[in-house]
């Protein structure tokens, strides 16, 4: 399976290749089950066009993380049915994972899509918990007659049994309320953790060593990711989010990442700037984790 570059490359044109990054973007720009506003097809491509405004110095890591390698794989295409997409991206992010050392970032396209991101890490890796931060409880066994809907994005993982620690949550449905009371899923709603630094002792207590991200930027309030197809208010602030997000990698082994839901509109571009700087300030943290930098 030979993996080509995009033709758009995440911040900057680099001649790194897939072999000696040290992390590779994956554009999965998926959209089939949105149920209101449309368009985050469209995420992948718009975050990667931002990208190369943020500055390459981070200012609050304070150095050039881009410098490690940073490989953007061609965008992962739906072709023909939902069931052919969900077992060929498994296969595919098997590929990835177990060929190249480079950490993999996923940019969505809806968050359907982490149903097929999460199974093959879940082989590789013993034990894996997954964060998900999201407005919304991702738990519904099917939604509008579709098992992938975005509202199902958790769903398998649930049932796998692996641990789920839900943040950022202010909606859930009432026929999804009984999945949140699993032993293996932690849902913690953001009205009953507004302190971040309870939150976070929390969230480190509840995940294993091995952890998965899902990042859904509705997660974040809308003043910080307004573009985005179904929205909440009293979401979590930049600063808070990064907060908890640089504790889990400096704490856990994150393996994974995925930020979805960026629904793009025309002429109002703060979303997908503020995603792509998330993704790279997240590049610098698992960076900084891992000690690629002397300085560190
Ligand atoms: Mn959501």
């Amino acid at each position: 399976m030979k993996i080509q570059q995009n033709k758009n490359n995440f911040l900057i044109d680099n001649n790194v290749s897939l072999e000696k990054a040290k992390f590779v973007i994956i554009p999965v720009p998926y959209e089939q089950t949105t149920s209101y506003g449309k368009g985050t097809k469209n995420g992948p491509s718009e975050i990667i066009k931002a990208s190369p405004q943020i500055e390459l110095w981070d200012e609050e890591l304070k150095c050039d993380t881009y410098k490690v390698g940073i490989f953007t794989a061609d965008d992962f295409i739906y072709v023909s049915s939902e069931k052919e997409f969900f077992s060929n991206i498994e296969k595919y992010v098997d590929h990835i994972i177990n060929s190249y050392s480079a950490f993999p970032v996923f940019i969505g396209g809806e968050h359907s899509i982490t149903q097929g991101l999460i199974p093959p890490f879940q082989k590789r890796y013993k034990n894996l918990s997954v964060l998900h931060f999201d407005a919304h409880a991702d738990l519904r066994k099917e939604y509008e007659g579709s098992k992938h809907s975005h509202a199902s994005a958790l769903y398998p993982a649930a049932v796998s049994g692996a641990k789920i620690v839900q943040i950022g949550i202010r909606s859930v449905a009432s026929d999804e309320r009984y999945m949140t009371e699993r032993p293996n899923v932690k849902t913690l709603l953001m009205n009953e953790n507004l302190d971040i630094k309870k939150l976070k002792r929390k969230v480190i207590d509840e995940l294993s060593e091995n952890v998965y991200m899902t990042i859904d930027v509705d997660g974040f309030d809308p003043s910080v990711m307004p573009a985005t197809g179904t929205p909440q208010p009293g979401g979590f602030m930049w600063y808070d989010a990064l907060d908890v997000f640089s504790e889990v990698i400096c704490k856990k082994n994150v393996v994974g990442i995925d930020v979805v839901e960026t629904s793009p509109v025309k002429g109002f571009h703060i979303t997908e700037f503020n995603a792509a700087k998330l993704i790279y300030r997240l590049i610098g943290y698992i960076s900084k984790k891992r000690k690629y930098f002397s300085h560190w």
